[in-house]
């Protein structure tokens, strides 16, 4: 039977949630975009004020629901909510902003727990004109966090580049999955 699946993507205004979003739904994507009245913090004129949401069918008939949360501080509540039930988290980092290694420290502690989980992948954008900080720098942040994540440098406006998300994260779920049947046989074996 086919199952339904969640997946979130999180990241900061203009990390790129509602273009990778894009990239990969097969239906026309649905945007809540609004009226940016917050642009001090970024220059966009619209951004996403409640939800992205699309879909996309696995190869087993599996259906994910992608939905893109809300970038602003003020909605932080949603994350929480939205990240209980899913099955994993794509953290989108944009590179070109004043301390992304801060905005990728936040959003590790707010997904602690996913990332524990093995549900948790992290694309670091507009490294094209923002080399700095490196991937090594993320992994420096993640290890002193206790928190082990795949990071990859990638450009959302690239489908193929949200896929490569998408297949590590799987991945790393079906590697859990496998390992906790494992144990399950090890358990009853005794
Ligand atoms: N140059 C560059 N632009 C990007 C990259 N990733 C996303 N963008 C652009 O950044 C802008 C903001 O993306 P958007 O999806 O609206 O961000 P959101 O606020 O997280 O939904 C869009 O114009 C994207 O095309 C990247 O790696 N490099
Ligand atoms: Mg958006």
């Amino acid at each position: 039977m086919a199952v339904e699946h969640k997946l979130i993507f999180a990241g900061t205004m203009g990390a790129g949630k509602t273009t990778a979003i894009a990239a990969i739904s097969e239906i026309a994507p649905v945007s809540t975009e609004v009226q940016n009245t917050d642009t001090q913090t970024h220059a966009k004129a619209t951004t996403t004020a409640a939800l992205d949401y699309g879909e996309v069918t696995l190869a087993n008939g599996d259906k994910l629901r992608l939905y893109g949360t809300p970038g602003q501080e003020r909605f932080d509540f949603m994350w929480k909510i939205l990240g209980a039930g899913a099955l994993g988290v794509v953290i989108l980092i944009d590179n070109s902003r004043t301390d992304p290694l801060d905005d990728l420290r936040r959003y590790l502690a707010s997904f602690a727990d996913v990332v524990r989980g093995y549900r948790a992948v992290v694309g670091i954008g507009h490294t094209e004109t923002h080399p700095q900080p490196d991937l090594n720098q993320f992994h420096l942040l993640a290890d002193s966090m206790n928190l082990q994540v795949p990071m990859f440098s990638v450009d959302v406006r690239r489908r193929d580049d949200v896929l490569l998300l998408l297949d590590v994260l799987f991945h790393q779920i079906e590697q859990d999955v496998q390992m906790a049947d494992r144990a399950n046989d090890l358990e009853t074996a005794q």
